[in-house]
């Protein structure tokens, strides 16, 4: 009797348990079953107190082993349930590490930076070494060491911030000529990209704040054909197409002779336009044989020595070459002006 109703149960419990399309269905198989409350194993083992004594040991281990199949059966499908339902989840959840996260874009250099880098790699290719010079500078390495005394009208040619205790913050990268050559000594050759202060109007050609490349180069015999043929590998290595460009006499006292090297406004092709001022021309790079005064005041002896200097405008070359029609954009931070360069 007892034998068979064990069979019967667990014949239609491992069924049911086969059969059970859900976890929370298993749960109810699972109560109903092997719950310890009145559950259908809970009620049979009630009936064991009427099996014989001498059947006793058999019914029961048959018990037991029942309960054992039905439970084993029951945590093995409820395994397999959680096993699906974590595949179920990473199926839905993966994600993949390699790919890009939307919306971040990498980094990218600035225009002037990108022009800056190619230009030292021109002049070191030509044996120049790239120097740096602080953007606080001496009143005297900014003005007086480029022979420009106190009371010098060309002081007022760049106007200055002046900062406590004679100290400025460098209008030109000039100063970094005079650094040269108390450094390095004849023979010289150098540049010095750097930034540079006015206190200037801003306008779509002005800025405050700006870049030059200064270059140097003293040596024993160095005429203005020197200057003229570094000038124009400079100009062919930045634009590489022709530019046409005019060399006329300018005044700058470090200078002598002294040349204003302008080039044709490339983002009018010299019709005139608020970049040049309506006048074709863009002022791009001052240059001359340096004076005997400021070889001397650099320590070198003018009567062995003498060399060329040039001030490019870098902010304004970056105008040229990219065809950016107002300075304020390069320092305006503003993301779609500079992810153009990216
Ligand atoms: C000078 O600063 C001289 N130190 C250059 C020099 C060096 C001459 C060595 C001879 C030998 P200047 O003030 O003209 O010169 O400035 C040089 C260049 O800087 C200009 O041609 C122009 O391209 C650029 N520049 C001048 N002022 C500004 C400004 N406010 N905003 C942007 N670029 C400017």
């Amino acid at each position: 009797m007892m034998e068979s109703q064990l069979a019967e149960l667990k014949a239609s419990a491992l069924a049911r348990i086969a059969a059970a399309a859900s976890a929370a269905e298993l749960e109810v198989i699972r109560v109903e079953v092997a719950g310890r409350k009145g559950s259908q194993l809970t009620e049979l083992s009630k009936g064991m107190g009427k099996v014989p004594p001498v059947d006793k040991g058999r019914i029961g281990k048959l018990f037991n082993e029942t309960k054992t199949a039905i439970e084993s059966a029951l945590d093995a499908r409820q395994a397999a349930f959680a096993d699906a339902a974590l595949n179920a989840r990473l199926d839905a959840e993966w994600f993949d590490l390699t790919v890009p996260p939307p919306g971040v874009r990498p980094g990218a250099l600035h225009p002037i930076t990108i022009i800056q880098k190619e230009i030292e790699d021109l002049f070191t290719s030509m044996g120049f070494t790239v120097l740096s010079g602080p953007e606080v500078e001496t009143e005297f390495n900014n003005f007086d060491a480029l022979n420009i005394p106190p009371d010098h009208p060309a002081r007022d040619m760049q106007d200055t911030f002046w900062l406590e205790g004679g100290h400025l913050l460098r209008t030109h990268t000039s100063p970094v000529q005079v650094r040269g050559m108390q450094r390095l000594g004849p023979p010289l050759r150098m540049i010095a990209p750097g930034r540079v202060f006015r206190n200037e109007e801003v306008d779509p050609s002005h800025e405050h704040t700006f870049y030059q490349l200064e270059g140097m180069m003293v040596d024993r015999e160095v005429s203005v054909a020197y200057l003229i043929y570094y000038m124009k590998t400079l100009l062919q290595g930045i634009f590489k197409r022709e530019v046409t460009v005019r060399l006329r006499p300018g005044y700058f006292p470090f200078v002598e002779p002294g040349f204003e090297l302008d080039i044709q406004c490339l983002l009018c092709g010299g019709k005139g336009c608020p970049v040049c001022k309506q006048s074709g021309w863009v002022e791009l790079l001052p240059c001359g044989l340096v004076h005997p005064n400021v070889l001397r005041l650099g320590g070198i002896d003018p009567e062995q020595w003498n060399g060329f200097a040039f001030g490019l405008g870098l902010t304004r070359l970056a105008m040229m070459r990219y065809a950016i029609d107002d300075i304020r954009h390069l320092q305006g931070g503003d993301l779609r002006f500079l992810r153009q360069f990216a």
